[in-house]
């Protein structure tokens, strides 16, 4: 097929005339960025029931859109890692050699366009030129993607621009094929910097800049040129002295990354002079600069975030984030033109479809008796960071934002405190490779099972997990003013099974004494486990906690630790001679230090 293409790019060109002889569209339309260019694309979608045009007065500009019942999470048992060598993808890892992955999707992909067309959406990941910033290009069948893509990354001839006729660029290969599970495949091949993924429309199988590029293949070039690439949230902290210290944290999927990012200070700390700054909600890249330190910029440049939960009180600058120009997916779709999911303001509807599609009203049970759900618990908004009310004023900056903190957490009902600090770096790195959490709806698979979450990377490292350790401690190293390390925990229970700690915008009263530790302000008391608060240092104005709660919270059960420090020891055995001898010994401390 020849092609007449906005670009002087040659490899580029005959990249997608390759991908086009495999999949035969009917045509090629290479996405430019422009107004008309949505307009066209919304206008087509609605047109073919891909997408819904919401209540233009109530909800302006916002779409509706349902994946596939059986495509509404990341299909992690279907997502590889293609490196030349299987022990280069480590243990945590799904491998298939390159030859045999490209042999198998290429017969998915085979014709899998006829009759559809074909986009081409040139995507920078950082603001445009900035030297932190990577360029891809995404190829897809899907409106929904283009559209997605629009919003989440910086598109069109901007990037066509800042590639010039040979930049270096990810290949990011999707298609839609039939949407089968059988016939799906998440394809990375880091040595070509190249991506493949068919079979998906779901949000981080199927828009290749999230986690596909800007974890998987970044945290592998981060790797080599020295720099990180971590599934974490940025926030900025305005102190009431009017300094701003910023804090990246690392929390797996549906966790609390964008609730945290965006938090709003509860009544007291707000009449203090806190503010919040949001740079984003759930990548960061971070690098060494001059001074010595770590700066870091979102790659994204918008949320696609968790629906279920969110409302005007959890967090009301998601809320106001998404009044306009906002794509809904897998959530319940309302008579009047408007959406809703479980947890959303206002009143229950009487009548609504829900995310399959079908008739549905409170109270209704499946077959099993449980509630059906108006909207997939994995249901997402994706909408502009720029209509976020705390927005960071930096966000568009090439340099990014200096890290002073940075904090790694999951649900644990049990064990791990509210918040504690790490005693220096690597033991920071090991607070951050023995994460575990109870798995979420963000991913196909049993909800609730506590599984590892090293750094909240397991689904995202792009090699193997023992070297990705190696090289935060070598990262420590090589910083002369290194951030200090948290761990935090929002979701410990109490024996009823009730949250102990209210969460959300009172979180802020632990990052206020984070930031104090990092100021040298106040003191700790020094456990086995690392730093705890004096409870007297958490600010708990204006906050009925349940008697007993911040000290259960701040409690460290030895019984309990020493258990779970043997089952660090199992976890790290996997990673044999590719664990860091750091590590080791940071687990044989934890063992010496618990008696
Ligand atoms: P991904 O987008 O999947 O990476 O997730 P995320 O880490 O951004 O998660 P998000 O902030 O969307 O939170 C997901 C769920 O956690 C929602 O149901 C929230 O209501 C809940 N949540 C967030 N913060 C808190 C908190 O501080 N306490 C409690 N109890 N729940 C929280
Ligand atoms: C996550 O699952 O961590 C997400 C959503 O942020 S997705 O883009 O699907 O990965
Ligand atoms: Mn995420």
């Amino acid at each position: 097929m020849k092609i007449k293409a906005p670009t002087q790019h040659k490899k580029l060109i005959q990249w997608v005339q390759e991908m086009a002889r495999m999949t035969r569209p009917e045509k090629i339309v290479w996405i430019d960025g422009s107004e008309e260019e949505k307009k066209k694309l919304e206008e087509e979608a609605v047109q073919s029931g891909e997408l819904v045009r919401l209540n233009p007065k109530k909800l302006p500009g916002c779409f509706y859109h349902r994946s596939d019942p059986s495509d509404v999470a990341r299909s992690e048992n279907l997502t590889y890692i293609c490196t030349q060598h299987k022990s280069d993808a480590g243990p945590t890892n799904n491998w298939m050699s390159p030859k045999e992955a490209y042999k198998r999707a290429r017969k998915i992909f085979s014709g899998s366009m006829k009759g559809r067309t074909l986009y081409v959406i040139p995507f920078s990941m950082g603001p445009v030129g900035s030297s932190f910033s990577k360029v891809g290009v995404e190829i897809t069948d899907s409106i929904y993607v283009v559209l997605n893509m629009r919003i989440m990354t910086r598109i069109g001839q901007p990037v066509l621009d800042q590639l010039g006729s040979d930049g270096s660029f990810t290949k990011c290969m999707h298609g839609k094929a039939d949407l089968n599970i059988g016939h799906r495949l998440i394809l990375h091949f880091p040595e070509e910097n190249t991506i493949w993924s068919v079979g998906s429309g779901y949000g981080g199988n199927a828009l290749l800049g999230k986690k596909c590029l800007a974890l998987r293949i970044a945290s592998y070039l981060g790797k080599r040129e020295e720099w990180m690439a971590e599934h974490m949230l940025i926030l900025g902290i305005e102190k009431p002295n009017g300094q701003i210290q910023y804090v990246a944290a690392a929390f797996p999927s549906a966790c609390g990354k964008t609730n945290l990012a965006m938090l709003v200070p509860p009544e007291g700390m707000k009449k203090k002079g806190y503010r919040i700054w949001t740079v984003g909600d759930d990548i960061a890249w971070m690098r060494i600069d001059t001074d010595g330190g770590l700066w870091a910029i979102n790659p994204e440049a918008g949320f696609f975030g968790v629906a279920p939960g969110t409302n005007s009180k959890s967090n009301p600058n998601a809320v106001l984030s998404i009044q306009k120009n906002t794509i809904y997916t897998n959530v319940a779709l309302k008579p009047d033109g408007t959406v809703w999911w479980e947890g959303a303001d206002g009143e229950i509807p009487e009548e609504a479809l829900d995310w399959r599609g079908k008739p549905w009203k409170p109270g209704l049970v499946d077959e099993a008796g449980n509630p059906l759900r108006g909207a997939h618990p994995n249901s997402r908004f994706t909408a502009p960071i720029s209509q976020c009310p705390s927005i960071s004023f930096r966000l568009e900056q090439h340099h990014g934002v200096p890290i002073s903190a940075i904090l790694f957490g999951g649900r644990r009902a049990r064990l791990a405190p509210l918040v504690m600090e790490s005693f220096d770096w690597n033991h920071g790195v090991y607070l951050g490779a023995t994460v575990a959490s109870e798995k979420t709806a963000a991913a196909e698979g049993v909800v609730g099972e506590v599984r590892r979450d090293p750094m909240a990377m397991l689904p995202f490292c792009g090699y193997h997990m023992g070297d990705y350790f190696k090289h935060w401690m070598d990262m420590g190293k090589k910083l002369e003013k290194q951030p200090r390390i948290f761990h935090v925990n929002w979701f410990r229970q109490d024996k009823d099974g009730q949250y102990l700690w209210p969460g959300f915008g009172e979180n802020l009263r632990v990052l206020e004494w984070v930031l104090n530790r990092c100021e040298d302000k106040v003191a700790a008391v020094k456990t086995s486990i690392g730093y705890l608060p004096n409870p007297k240092d958490i600010d708990t104005t204006g906050l009925s906690l349940p008697k007993g709660a911040l000290h259960e919270l701040l409690s460290v059960n030895i019984q309990d630790w020493r258990a779970e420090q043997e089952e660090h020891e199992k976890y790290f055995k996997q990673f044999g001679n590719r664990l860091p001898t750091e590590m080791w010994r940071e687990c044989h401390s934890l063992k010496r230090r618990l008696g």
